[in-house]
């Protein structure tokens, strides 16, 4: 038996790489009994059927690190939540509600605000204040003239980096900016509506000559925190942290509660009003969620 990675995944069939090879293959009919679908990103063991042709059968399914929903990849490091200045703008909320699933399944975060080009008055500076005081890296990128891309490629060495974020901001772009050879499929974003147009279709993984790994991942408009907890979701706001430590209460949920150090912070500036906001915003969106799933 070989150990190989699944690269893709493409109308049942499987793409593992394994010793440099890529082979097709198709999964034991036993995951399907058991319910396990293979991933992209799943480590595997697969018994190889035709050296020519590189067949091969999938014959295990070895334990996850992680596994997210949405995009659907396993075994992450780092998630590099990409957004565009312009063409799609950014939607903020989106992005905390990415960054806090990022957070909920314990990965690495990299911001990157891509499409320098389109906006030279952005207040980039602002966005970099703003999550370096949360505590994450931000990067700002140009795929078309290539600013930025040697600092995001220096933040992608030695693990895995899954590129999200929505459709049209540029994630396939960067891959291509990064190495010529990807030439992955881009798309032009809809002139109307200044939306992407999914043109990334399937996750795939790309090998990059610094041994890191990129997955690049379809684009998506809304997504849903409900796997969270409510009351988890304060502790993937790792700015609260330090004051939350002194709240009235130990299991104060910094909405309403008095004596709320949190929100003493956020009066004082020392917390970002805006990542508060989205906050108070998700937990009750996440409620709302969660309350519709249990009636059913
Ligand atoms: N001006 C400008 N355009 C860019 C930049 N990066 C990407 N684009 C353009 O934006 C459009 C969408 O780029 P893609 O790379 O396909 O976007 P994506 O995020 O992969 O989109 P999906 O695969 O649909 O999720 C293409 O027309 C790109 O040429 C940039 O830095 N500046
Ligand atoms: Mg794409
Ligand atoms: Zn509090």
């Amino acid at each position: 038996m070989t150990k190989g990675i699944i690269f893709k995944g493409i109308g049942g069939f499987y793409y593992v790489k394994a010793d440099g090879v890529l082979y097709e293959c198709k999964a034991r009919g036993k995951f399907k009994n058991e319910q396990v679908v293979p991933m992209v990103g799943d480590y595997v063991s697969i018994d190889i059927y035709d050296e020519e042709k590189n067949l091969a059968t999938i014959e295990e399914i070895h334990e996850r690190k992680n596994a997210l929903v949405r995009p659907t990849v396993a075994n992450v490091d780092q998630a590099v939540v990409v957004f565009s200045i312009r063409d799609p703008l950014p939607n903020m909320m989106l992005l905390d509600k990415m960054v806090v699933l990022a957070e909920h399944a314990d990965l690495e975060v990299l911001i990157c605000f891509n499409k320098a080009d389109l906006d030279l008055t952005f207040d980039f500076d602002v966005f970099q204040k703003k999550y370096e005081n949360a505590g994450y890296r931000v990067v700002r990128t140009c795929a078309m003239t290539g600013e930025g891309v040697e600092q995001l490629l220096s933040e992608l060495t030695k693990r895995i980096s899954v590129f999200s974020g929505p459709s049209g901001v540029g994630k396939s772009s960067l891959l291509n900016a990064i190495e010529e050879k990807f030439s992955v499929e881009t798309g032009a974003v809809s002139e109307k509506i200044k939306r992407g147009k999914h043109t990334t279709r399937h996750s795939e993984l790309f090998e990059l000559t610094n041994g890191g790994i990129i997955v690049d991942t379809p684009g998506f408009t809304s997504l849903s925190a409900a796997e969270i907890e409510e009351d988890q979701l304060k502790g993937y706001f790792p700015e609260f942290k330090h004051f939350s430590e002194t709240c009235r209460f130990y299991n104060c949920l910094h909405l309403n509660e008095p004596g709320c150090e949190v929100k003493h912070a956020v009066e004082l500036g020392t917390v970002d009003k805006e990542r508060y906001e989205a906050y108070v915003y998700i937990y009750h969106e996440i409620e709302k969620e969660r309350k519709k799933l249990k009636k059913w």
